[in-house]
């Protein structure tokens, strides 16, 4: 026998059934002898992490509420749903990111089972305000093995859609860009709602980055009538953390006390104020993602995620280039009959429309017009085309404009 094979092992080795062919080269020993290392390293490490977590359950790492190893916006839930409870305080209190023995156990558990100890972040032996603010400092920070949370992703048609809409498709650099967000719609029931942890995904190149740790170009409130928010009485908060650099908000929208009725229902839900860095018609990229609903139970509902914007990207337009004022683009009469005018007013004498395409609001192609011959003034039909808001998109040598036309009723 072969030196290199531990006795462990030689016996494992002998006792193997002889393969059909006699002829079994050294190499394919060493082989066979590999694959059996492997197999029980593979069962040590299975074994290790079935131990684990017992291990964890024995310390908390303040900010990870339901214990999976990270921080995130489902941390915010589970804090939600505990708070304003209290239990005995931790031998020492503090927040900071290091494992904490977790002391005496509260009475009170989550419906998954987990102590609401894992709630009192900072450890003073209630679950309050303070406890959100060390989600805050901690937000996704990890420790040991992550357990990835659950997510319950539902599908369109069959499930209500977790929706944002811009209100308005058109938008300018810097302007203030207002997007819808709906759960549900008419004809869904949401029943029991507590609260949504979901992740919005936007495109970094088309929206402005927040000044430091700010949400500032990034913010949400909700609409007056929200019936997640008991009709305007404020029985709803969010939580919202924003990462320009990779394009990710997450956010979490809670009810406020725990102990309140719950509301079912379904629709809007608020709005997002989001400040644009260029000037495009459309969100491209605004999708929701990574949704988790549940209801007062910790039971999840599927939701649907959707997928916004126009993503057209022949309406892009690029502000890199020189702008024009805005007064030296003219469309008249707006609104208009069946014939629409453009006019580069006091453009420079190089100034020369090229091309004027027709959108409508949700930025579907009508028609394109090619100048025959560039000039400072041109006219594009309407005719045909029901009353209603327009999109003009001017093509000039000058640059690139875009122009809300009206059509008015016949
Ligand atoms: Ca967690
Ligand atoms: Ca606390």
């Amino acid at each position: 026998m072969n030196s290199f094979i531990p006795e462990k092992y030689e016996k494992m080795y002998l006792m193997r059934p002889a393969p059909g062919a006699i002829f079994v080269s050294e190499l394919q020993t060493k082989r066979s002898l590999k694959r059996e290392i492997i197999k029980i390293l593979g069962v040590v490490v299975l074994s290790f992490l079935a131990g684990m977590p017992s291990l964890h359950a024995q310390e908390i790492w303040p900010g990870d509420v339901n214990n999976n190893g990270i921080v995130n916006n489902i941390d915010v839930l589970y804090w939600a749903l505990a708070k304003d409870a209290s239990g005995p305080a931790r031998a020492e209190v503090s927040s900071e990111w290091t494992a904490q023995p977790i002391g005496e156990l509260w009475g009170q558990v989550f419906p998954d089972g987990l102590n609401f100890a894992y709630a009192d972040c900072n450890g003073d032996g209630a679950v309050t305000d303070d406890d959100l603010a060390v989600i805050t400092a901690n937000y996704r920070l990890s420790h040991g093995l992550v357990a990835p949370d659950e997510y319950f992703l539902g599908n369109a048609g069959e499930d209500p859609v977790l929706k944002i809409q811009a209100a308005d498709p058109l938008t300018e650099s810097g302007a203030e860009e207002e997007v819808l967000l709906s759960l549900g719609e008419e004809g869904d029931s949401i029943y029991n709602f507590f609260g949504i942890a979901f992740v919005v995904k936007f495109d970094t190149e088309y929206i402005k980055d927040s000044p430091g740790s700010s949400n500032q170009n990034f913010s949400f409130a909700f609409t007056p009538d929200s019936w997640i928010d008991g009709q305007g009485t404020q029985m709803a908060k969010e939580f919202l953390f924003v990462d320009d650099e990779n394009g990710v908000a997450e956010m979490a929208i809670y009810r406020k006390n725990a102990a309140d009725p719950v509301p079912s229902g379904a629709g809007a839900v608020g709005k997002f104020t989001i400040v644009m860095e260029d000037i495009i018609v459309g969100l491209v990229e605004l999708n929701t993602d990574s949704i988790r609903l549940i209801d007062n139970q910790l039971e999840s509902v599927k939701i649907a995620p959707s997928n916004t914007g126009l993503a057209e990207d022949s309406l892009l337009v690029d502000s890199r280039e020189a702008m024009p004022e805005k007064d030296e683009v003219l469309v008249y009469p707006n609104p208009a009959g069946d014939l629409i005018t453009i006019e580069l007013k006091s453009a420079a004498a190089d100034a020369r429309i090229q091309k004027v395409s027709l959108f409508t609001m949700s930025g579907q192609l009508i028609d394109s017009l090619n100048a025959s011959r560039p000039a400072a003034k041109a006219m594009a039909s309407l005719n045909g085309l029901p009353q209603g808001l327009y999109l003009l998109k001017i093509e000039t040598d000058r640059g690139i404009f875009l122009r809300k036309a009206v059509k008015m009723p016949r």
